[in-house]
């Protein structure tokens, strides 16, 4: 059948035997590659498969690659030199299939109770609720470049009065450089310093240049990169220029955009560029009708237009690494994230075993190198609700914790919570804890009236104990757009605006001690397994999975505008 590439296969189907399908989805297309590649270096990227991929060209392996929404390559300039221009064929095998160690973790179950079931037949489960979309989710292009080539850039910054300090490392892969140009360029496109990078400069061995992959540039009246809600120009970014030069004349160019800015803990508070800062935001999931997971531009820019009408200064990749594209765009606009690693459902002992720590570890190194450059990610949560009771969860975490430490010093580190303050063995660790709760939802079904003691009891509770910043990373309740009852009752919007107008003023309340960010879920209706607690999909957005407002959309909108004319 014709399938669409980037796109979940899910929707696009009309059997819930192919909707639901699980194991090894097989994609093949033939292509011929550019001319402009051959004898070049070229690689073949794709952005992300979920879960496990296998490519080949020809029938010749090229690469495998575990885990959805990270991306990989393969050099495929060997391939392409031998085809001289002959049509290849591509494919693509991708398995969704969850395992207790997988990276997140699922298990298949076995229905061969014969005297019940008239055949056996086997279901993936999962301990999260979002819909286990699969597939090709995101664009796989093919990069020509010279042999040698900017394989990646690492940027972090930090300022002092009025000026900016840029350190920069540069990893060079394919062979050996004969000159390094690095410069930069300001937000409006003017060279500021370092190496002018003419788009018409000739590599020649005799150049001036410095052949260092590292090195420091310092920005004189430097501005810095805010958020939206400031009072300051939101989002204004640098652009690093590298060229290098290999010793056959070829160049390879990168620019990369970036911003000048620091995060920090002190104390009981989240600081950016040494000001503190409040997050009010949002859950959300890359989660749409027909494309499910896959990466859809027109629904990207939708959901960011939702996010500023809402006045929202956040969101969190719940519960995986979004597109590069998102982060681009939360990067212009002035929108903090919080990048989520793909760990949610560790709730059992077999969720933490060797195999899945190797994959948590794999999965954090890929985000991380994918993302650190992005000045709107100001924190990595490392997992979704894992069992932080067990005691294998103290030292998984320890390790899964210390990794993301040591490859990125210059963010804090949190993990979202759900089990009890005096059972959690993971909050000790973090530089951020992270809590969800459902009061008046999930505890205490239809009583918002309770909220006001329960939530302010249990977010001191953590504070006390860890003396870090807290964020409420979830609350919420869902609601079916249209559905209204006095006295209001769950699921009738009535009740949704009830339930979060209990929340706002403890929020205020606790802002003043610890809290540092007010997150609610979610902002769009998504899609979920089948099951009873949920109708059709989690209706816990703000807006109908078509992106229509629901009452309680223009209730947060009115208390994150107040938050931002406050700041
Ligand atoms: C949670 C999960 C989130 C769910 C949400 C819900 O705690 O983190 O993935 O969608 O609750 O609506 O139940």
């Amino acid at each position: 059948m014709d399938m669409p590439v980037p796109s979940s296969y899910n929707d696009l189907m009309q059997t819930p035997t192919d909707r639901d399908f699980v194991g090894w989805a097989w994609y093949e297309r033939r292509f011929r590659p550019p001319m402009a590649c051959h004898a070049r270096r070229a690689r073949l990227h794709f952005a992300s498969v979920h879960y496990y991929a296998v490519v080949w060209i020809d029938g010749l392996e090229i690469a495998t690659h575990e885990g959805g929404h990270l991306p990989f390559e393969a050099d495929i300039s060997g391939v392409l030199f031998q085809a001289k221009g002959r049509e290849l064929r591509l494919t693509v095998a991708a398995n969704n299939t969850l395992t207790p160690n997988t990276i997140p973790p699922g298990r298949i179950i076995y229905m061969n109770d014969t005297s019940r079931y008239p055949i056996g037949y086997f279901v993936q489960e999962v301990d999260f609720d979002f819909f286990n979309y699969a597939g090709i989710d995101r664009p796989v292009s093919i990069i020509c470049s010279s042999q040698v080539y900017i394989q990646d850039i690492m940027v972090t910054t930090t300022f002092s009065a009025s000026v900016g300090f840029v350190f920069y490392n540069i990893s060079i892969a394919g062979g050996t450089v004969t000159s390094i140009f690095v410069g930069l360029r300001d937000p409006k496109g003017h060279h500021v310093a370092g190496d002018a990078v003419l788009p018409d400069h000739i590599c020649r061995p005799s150049l001036h240049s410095s052949l260092s992959p590292h090195g420091l540039i310092k920005v004189p009246n430097v501005s810095l990169w805010w958020p939206v809600g400031l009072n300051t120009t939101p989002g204004l970014l640098y652009t690093l220029e590298v060229l290098v030069c290999g010793f056959d004349g070829e160049k390879d160019v990168v620019r990369l955009q970036f911003g000048i800015r620091t995060v920090s803990v002190v104390g009981s508070r989240l600081l950016l560029n040494d000001r503190e800062i409040y997050l009010h935001g949002l859950g959300r999931h890359e989660d749409a009708d027909l494309r499910g997971r896959g990466y859809d531009a027109v629904t990207m820019v939708k959901d960011a237009s939702l996010l500023g009408w809402l006045g929202a200064n956040a969101f969190r990749t719940s519960h995986y690494p979004y597109s590069e594209q998102t982060l681009d765009m939360a990067d212009r606009q002035g929108i903090l994230v919080i990048l989520e690693a793909p760990a949610v459902g560790l709730v059992t002992v077999d969720n933490f075993g060797k195999r899945s720590l190797e994959q948590h570890l794999t999965a954090l190194r890929e985000l991380i190198n994918r993302d650190r450059n992005h000045p709107s990610v100001i924190m990595w949560s490392l997992a979704n609700e894992p069992a932080s009771n067990l005691p294998v969860a103290e030292s998984y975490f320890r390790q899964v914790i210390a990794e993301a430490h040591r490859l990125d010093d210059t963010r804090p580190v949190t993990v979202v919570l759900n089990k009890d303050v005096s059972v959690d063995r993971v909050a000790q660790f973090l530089d951020v804890v992270s809590v969800n709760a459902y009061f008046g939802w999930y505890h205490a079904s239809g009583h918002p009236e309770l909220i006001g003691q329960q939530l302010g009891h249990m977010l001191s509770a953590w504070y006390t104990k860890h003396h870090r910043p807290v964020i409420l990373m979830e609350y919420g309740a869902g609601s079916v757009a249209g559905l209204h009852s006095l006295p209001s009752v769950m699921f009738s919007e009535e009740y949704h605006l009830e339930l979060m107008r209990k929340h706002f003023p403890v929020f205020d309340e606790k802002r003043e001690e610890f809290l540092v960010g007010e997150m609610l879920w979610n902002l769009v209706d998504f899609n979920t397994p089948q099951g009873v607690k949920r109708v059709a999909g989690n209706r816990k957005g703000l807006f109908t999975r078509n992106r229509q407002p629901k009452m309680a959309a223009f209730l947060l909108r009115d208390r994150y505008m107040r938050l931002n004319n406050a700041s």
